[in-house]
């Protein structure tokens, strides 16, 4: 390759990809908005460094640009380079490009990294070797370096961005609601175009059928199409007092009462889930077993600390008001629930979440970072804190026997916090270490 390379955004995709061509001995030049890169020093001399901001020489003079999903395509800088025809694409399109491994991919705005890993768990335990990579934290360029059946990859609606032909075997996506709408000016329509690109060059699409937004916007003859849903689709479920049954056609196969999995949300993704291991005829028998034993991730519903009858739970992974109405549904059964709600704004309509947690009663809001301000002006009895250590020290002098602190924030964590993890860990710190002190 002698075209001049460079590499935007030096975050883990683009120290993954500097790396992939360091290791073909070619050498791209980089370059990150930020000056203060702990890693500077690990660089190589001989690799030409732009820092502190997106130099516009550079950019216009290169042939080759590998954008990282943190920069919108809609980058004044990336539009300019668009329009010169510098050929711009992202690190699935550069893995794309070298990789001969079949495709399981996922997306979807809630969901994502619970299916990657079910499907991982099952496939597994089938004997398949596998892989899991991308959005879940681990760059899909990493991937080529190892000899797998299949590799399942998590991707974004960022990363879809700079697609162009991504043979991908079974494609899936789980779910679309409002989300990254800062990125995406011209709404919902737009983020799910983008999400939709995941269909283009993919043997099997399954999608949810009671989420018309995940539909293919064409059916060809050549693809092969799967359902599933809450109540519609060829794997869907069926509700009898308190059982909650899974059906395939129409016939009850399976009673999720009967195993530690929780939330409705978690039995649809187990839907997506057994449409893909039917395909790959793995047995009904490890699919129970294994669903029925899976426990979530962290940072998803986990409970972190229980003391006098409250309960502490941990959803720093919820960044958008889907994942927090799916937290609050899955543990509002008439008890007081402590919700810590905030943080960067995506521009997503936050205020509908105003409805819906008018119409509970025991919610208590305690807000912090960016938003504050704009949740405190659609729920006026909010109360604002600076920080989540604040509030916690709040909270725990007016919790009762009974009661639920959540902190399922509803939003991204980049304005205080690396990432949904950093923001995690910390909740998670200061709750033990206030108890500890206490
Ligand atoms: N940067 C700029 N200018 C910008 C934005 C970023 O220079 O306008 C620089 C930053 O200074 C930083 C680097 O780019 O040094 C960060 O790059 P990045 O934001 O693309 O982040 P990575 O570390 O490469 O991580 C990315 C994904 N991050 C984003 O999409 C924002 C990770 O998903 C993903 O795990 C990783 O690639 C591996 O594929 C995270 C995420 O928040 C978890 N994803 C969003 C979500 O799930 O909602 C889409």
């Amino acid at each position: 390759m002698n075209k001049k390379i460079l590499i935007i955004g030096l975050g883990i995709t683009g120290i993954s990809c500097l790396k992939f061509f360091l290791k073909k001995k070619i050498i791209p030049a980089i370059m990150d908005e930020r000056k203060d890169l702990q890693f500077i020093k690990k660089i190589p001399l001989y690799v030409p460094c732009h820092f502190g901001s997106l130099n516009r020489d550079w950019i216009l003079n290169s042939q080759l640009i590998i954008l990282s999903p943190g920069i919108s395509i809609f980058n004044s800088l990336i539009l300019e380079a668009q329009k010169k025809n510098i050929e711009i694409i992202g690190d699935i399109e550069l893995f794309a490009r070298y990789n001969t491994t079949p495709l399981i991919a996922i997306t979807g705005t809630n969901g994502k990294s619970t299916v990657t890993n079910m499907i991982a768990n099952i496939m597994e335990k089938s004997n398949f070797k596998v892989s899991i990579g991308g959005n879940i934290g681990y760059p899909v360029i990493d991937l080529l370096s190892f000899k797998r059946d299949f590799y399942i990859l998590e991707i974004s609606s960022f990363q879809l961005e700079t697609i162009k032909k991504l043979d991908i075997y079974i494609a899936i996506i789980l779910n679309i609601s409002q989300d990254h709408m800062d990125r995406y000016p011209l709404g919902i329509e737009q983020y799910r175009n983008f999400k939709l690109r995941i269909y283009q060059n993919a043997n099997i699409c399954i999608y949810n059928s009671d989420d018309i937004l995940c539909y293919p916007k064409i059916f060809y003859n050549k693809k092969k199409y799967i359902t599933f849903g809450k109540f519609s689709g060829k794997y869907n479920l069926s509700f009898n007092k308190k059982d909650i049954y899974l059906k395939i056609n129409n016939k009850k196969i399976f009673n999720f009462n009967k195993t530690k999995l929780v939330g409705i949300h978690n039995y649809l993704n187990s839907l997506a889930v057994l449409a893909v291991t039917d395909i790959l005829k793995i047995s009904k028998k490890i699919f129970f077993e294994k669903i029925s034993n899976y426990k979530n991730m962290d940072h998803v519903l986990q409970i972190i600390h229980k003391e006098n009858g409250v309960t502490w739970i941990n959803d720093s992974k919820s960044t958008n008001i889907s994942s927090t109405k799916v937290a609050l549904e899955y543990l509002h059964k008439k008890k007081r629930i402590w919700l810590f709600l905030g943080g960067y704004d995506k521009n997503c309509k936050l205020y509908l979440l105003q409805k819906y947690l008018q119409k509970k009663d025991n919610i208590k809001i305690f807000c912090f970072g960016q938003l504050s301000k704009k949740i405190l002006s659609f729920l006026p009895k909010a109360i604002i804190v600076n920080t989540i250590s604040e509030g916690i020290k709040k909270i725990i002098k007016l919790v009762q026997f009974g009661d639920i602190v959540l902190f399922s924030p509803a939003c991204s964590s980049i304005d205080q916090f690396r990432n949904f993890k950093h923001r995690g860990n910390e909740f998670i710190r200061i709750v033990k270490k206030i108890h500890k002190y206490k």
